[in-house]
């Protein structure tokens, strides 16, 4: 039913375990992102519950991935993209949980419209933030790849949010990989070494509508979450994959 359809923006959405809150936040976008139904793509890997059972009964494309994590979640949306015939202008990223504010979607997709770059971060440090939406450890770990970004690159961001938007074309260019994790990091290096415009605006983000952060949840899971990052921004610095 979805293939075929015409749309500029397509939106990824990686569900895992998101049975609490995603009607809720799904409901919102549909309703509050200028999106339509058949723009989003919610990609489920191992979830235990009734995930992917509701985002079917709404109506809404859901893909299932063979492999946990993130950023094969993403994957499996942009070769389903590849392989329909949709051929959108932008992708989208924009999580389960209800944490992002569905108005900022409309936003992101005015802004890359109005001033043509490759790929706008919504940033929340410049955003209204719910107290206790993020965890100290995620402002700290924002913080410093902000900083190692700004030293490495000499291009200042205030954020390493999961709410963005990029041009299709760019998103070929980078030849994204990380499983993982890794997935915003790579994203945003890549760009960078490749010379992509890349701007940020604000967004507002709050707690999540319900069930537990798999990322921020528990410290040991951000800790592991904060090594991957680093890990992945020092390895694309090194074996710096693009020419
Ligand atoms: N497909 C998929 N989605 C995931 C996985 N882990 C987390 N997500 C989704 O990624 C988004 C962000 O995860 P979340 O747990 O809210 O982390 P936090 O907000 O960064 O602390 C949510 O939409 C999750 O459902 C995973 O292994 N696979
Ligand atoms: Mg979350």
């Amino acid at each position: 039913m979805h293939l075929g359809k015409v749309s500029k923006v397509i939106c990824i959405i990686p569900a895992r375990d998101e049975e609490g809150g995603i009607e809720r936040a799904l409901t919102g976008l549909l309703s509050g992102s200028g999106l339509s139904q058949s723009d989003f793509i919610v990609v489920n890997n191992a979830s235990k519950d009734k995930t992917p059972e509701i985002v079917k009964k709404m109506g809404i494309l859901s893909l299932d991935c063979p492999e946990i994590g993130y950023g094969n979640a993403c994957l499996v949306a942009i070769r389903w993209i590849e392989t329909s015939q949709r051929n959108p202008k932008y992708i989208l990223f924009c999580d389960a949980d209800g944490s992002d504010d569905p108005a900022d979607i409309q936003k992101l997709v005015r802004v890359i419209e109005e001033t043509g770059a490759d790929m706008i971060l919504g940033s929340r440090t410049l955003g209204i933030v719910e107290e206790g939406a993020l965890s100290p450890i995620q402002i700290f770990g924002n913080a410093l790849t902000c900083f190692l970004i700004l030293f490495f690159f000499w291009r200042k961001f205030t954020d390493m949010g999961p709410l963005r938007i990029i041009r299709y074309s760019s998103l070929h260019r980078l030849k994204m990989e990380d499983p993982t994790w890794g997935w915003n990091i790579e994203m945003h290096v890549k760009a960078l070494q490749l010379k992509m415009d890349i701007r940020e605006i604000s967004v507002n983000y709050r707690k999540r509508f319900a069930g537990v952060s798999k990322i921020s949840g528990t410290l040991s899971m951000s800790i592991r979450v904060g090594i991957k990052i680093l890990y992945t921004f020092f390895r694309l610095l090194v074996f710096r994959v693009h020419s």
